[in-house]
């Protein structure tokens, strides 16, 4: 079976994946997932995707699910001689990008995770201060990490750039990244958002992801006012 991609468009793990196969030029079947609305949650995608999340990927046999584990998988299954800088093979630098890789994972999208599931639930109605400083204090890391290389693990583009983007991008649009405070943050986001990759296969979802949160804040001060 041809390898199926279950995503939406407005996940940021779901654009990762997206950016890399449009990278790496592949045929595959995108179908649409709406987490929100719990699409995923037949027993038949259960069965293959114990967490639940979008992206993930069905070979039939064989599924995989966290957008991470799925952009080295197809980068080795298709990745060609000339995408061996998105996932370099000297082991420094690989572990390198296994831990910007971890630091999307566990910071950069925890960080945004708490500003989007209270704010699917109706709970939440702006920014609150504790999530804005917890975003600010991920743009400091990320500042550091790209003042000892251009990019993210090392002087050239890797996965982990593609990855951390699709997080980073969301975030900019509700806590805009001041370039005066993170100048090297600024300027690499500049040169990622100038991508083709990036134009196809993550500003439309990027737009629409911030906006949706953005008015679905809107809507719950409303429906906060409301019931005073
Ligand atoms: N670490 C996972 C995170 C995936 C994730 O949390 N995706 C969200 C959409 S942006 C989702 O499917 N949420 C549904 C849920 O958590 O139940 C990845 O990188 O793929």
């Amino acid at each position: 079976m041809k390898t199926i991609l279950y995503k939406t468009d407005q996940s940021p793990p779901a654009r990762a994946v997206k950016m890399l196969v449009h990278i790496l030029g592949l045929d595959i079947e995108q179908r649409d997932l709406n987490p929100i609305l719990r699409e995923q949650d037949t027993p038949e995608l259960r069965k293959k995707n114990p967490m639940r999340t979008v992206p993930f990927i069905d070979e039939g046999d064989f599924a995989l699910s966290d957008s991470h584990a799925i952009v080295i998988y197809l980068l080795d299954k298709y990745g060609g001689p000339e995408h061996e800088y998105l996932y370099p093979k000297d082991r420094r630098k690989r572990a390198t990008v296994h831990q910007r890789l971890f630091f999307n994972c566990g910071v950069l999208f925890q960080r945004l995770r708490t500003v989007m599931v209270p704010t699917y639930m109706g709970q939440m109605s702006e920014m609150p201060k504790e999530a804005v400083w917890g975003i600010k204090n991920a743009y400091s890391t990320t500042e550091e990490y790209l003042s000892q290389t251009t990019y993210l693990a090392d002087d050239v583009m890797t996965v982990a750039d593609i990855c951390a983007f699709s997080t980073l991008s969301s975030l900019d649009g509700l806590v805009p990244v001041d370039g005066k405070k993170y100048p090297k943050l600024k300027q690499w986001l500049k040169i990622m958002y100038a991508k083709d990759f990036s134009k196809i296969a993550n500003e439309p979802g990027c737009n629409d992801h911030v906006a949706y949160l953005k008015i679905l804040m809107d809507h719950n001060r409303q429906n906060q006012k409301s019931k005073l």
